[in-house]
């Protein structure tokens, strides 16, 4: 078997996505998630410039030998655009050997180790009583885990809150901006988490995710004025560069610590991992090198018993959270997946046959990761400029992300 064609195909169906589909001379066909919100562009020209005149003809078998090439054979290592132009090529490959051997992807990856992958949903709102009611909504629903998240009074804009169970990360032309104030943040967030608890008890996960907003020292008072809530955990208290903010933050607070949405490999998250700062790694197949390449992150974290949390907002798209689910359902240390739902164009242009049941998600039965494109209807959804969001201080300053 060889690979007889490739192609990196750039649709925007309700948000940009990046896909790459390979095919091979006996018609099989893999596909990977290329997606880097924000930075599409950049990684499909690294996959048609760089990497496609790569793959004409060599053996779809050869998973690690592949990616061994395109990561040391670039010379220029990690960083996300590198590690999410293999990790492409890595899921489209493994969806072929599955779709080969006629087997859903999971069973080659040790088969499984649990009836279902436990999601969290996101419940969010402009008030505390809106995230209320958007968490009972979720709850009746059958989510078993919610990251709540509210608006801040005084504050306009704040990232990751709006009505629904999802919400969309990018908005199209130039960067938005809002005005971000720590003080505000601090003195709200533990009231909204001790408002949850109270008026609606603790029999379901809540998580609470920071976006990298806060010092250690201020990450270090928020998780100690959080503990009595019992979260499952606190995420992104501080940027992920700052990895001895981990250390300090740990020196003070027992509540549990996931990381990892921004980083792309095994040596971003060693020093985190085996020296027990955090809690879940949050690294995905999309922007961590892939299904082989996030195998050894996980096996790396479950020496130390660190647990799996990936990322899964609707940036990544149904491919990634194909591949994810049969990675999730088959590691021993796996945690929980994040799952927010796609906007119904999402789905239509990635027909996949995961489902959600009863607060879980279900990877496929059929042979490889069970998601195709639906390539003439992509066309219909050409790509749009879009950008995360910025934030600045009070005073202008750009404030950290
Ligand atoms: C968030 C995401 O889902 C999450 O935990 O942090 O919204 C994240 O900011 C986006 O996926 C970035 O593209
Ligand atoms: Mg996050």
């Amino acid at each position: 078997m060889a690979i007889a064609d490739a192609k990196v195909i750039v649709c925007s169906p309700g948000r940009n996505f990046v896909t790459l589909k390979l095919t091979t001379d006996d018609g099989l066909t893999g596909l990977g998630d290329a997606t880097l919100n924000g930075r599409e562009l950049a990684v499909a020209s690294y996959l048609t410039e760089h990497v496609l005149p790569l793959l004409q003809g060599r053996d779809p078998d050869r998973i690690e030998d592949t990616w061994q090439l395109l990561y040391k054979g670039a010379y220029w290592r990690r960083g996300p655009v590198t590690m999410t132009a293999i990790a492409a090529v890595d899921s489209a490959l493994w969806d072929i050997k599955a779709k080969a051997a006629g087997m859903p992807l999971y069973q080659l990856l040790g088969g499984r180790s649990r009836e279902g992958v436990l999601v969290y949903g996101h419940a969010s709102g402009e008030t505390i009583p809106d995230t209320l009611e958007a968490i009972e909504g979720l709850l009746q629903r059958g989510y078993r885990a919610v990251r709540a998240q509210s608006g801040v009074p005084g504050l306009s804009g704040v990232y990751g809150v709006t009505r629904g169970i999802s919400y969309e990360p990018a908005t199209a032309g130039l960067p938005q901006e809002s005005v971000w104030s720590t003080e505000a943040y601090l003195r709200h967030a533990p009231e909204l988490l001790a408002e949850v608890r109270s008026r609606l008890g603790f029999d379901f996960h809540l998580l609470h995710d920071v976006h990298h907003r806060l010092t250690p020292i201020e990450a270090a008072r928020l998780g100690k004025a959080v503990e009595d809530y019992g979260l499952f955990w606190l995420e992104d208290p501080v940027p992920a560069e700052h990895q001895d903010g981990y250390r300090l933050i740990r020196q003070h607070t027992t509540t549990p610590i996931a990381v990892g949405e921004v980083l792309n490999s095994v040596w971003d998250c060693e020093r985190l991992i085996s020296e027990q700062l955090i809690d879940y790694i949050r690294t995905s197949v999309v922007h961590a090198g892939g299904i082989s390449h996030l195998r050894k992150i996980f096996g790396l974290a479950e020496l130390y018993d660190v647990r799996t949390g990936s990322h899964g907002a609707t940036d990544l798209s149904p491919v990634c959270m194909s591949a994810a689910l049969h990675v999730d359902v088959s590691v021993p240390n796996f945690g929980i997946q994040e799952y927010m739902p796609h906007s119904a164009e999402t789905d239509e242009v990635f027909p996949h046959s995961y489902h959600f049941e009863d607060g879980h998600l279900q990877p496929g039965e059929e042979p490889g990761l069970g998601v195709e494109i639906d390539e003439e209807l992509a066309e219909r959804y050409p790509y749009r400029r879009a950008y995360l969001p910025v934030a600045r201080r009070g005073d202008g300053t750009v404030h950290s992300w």
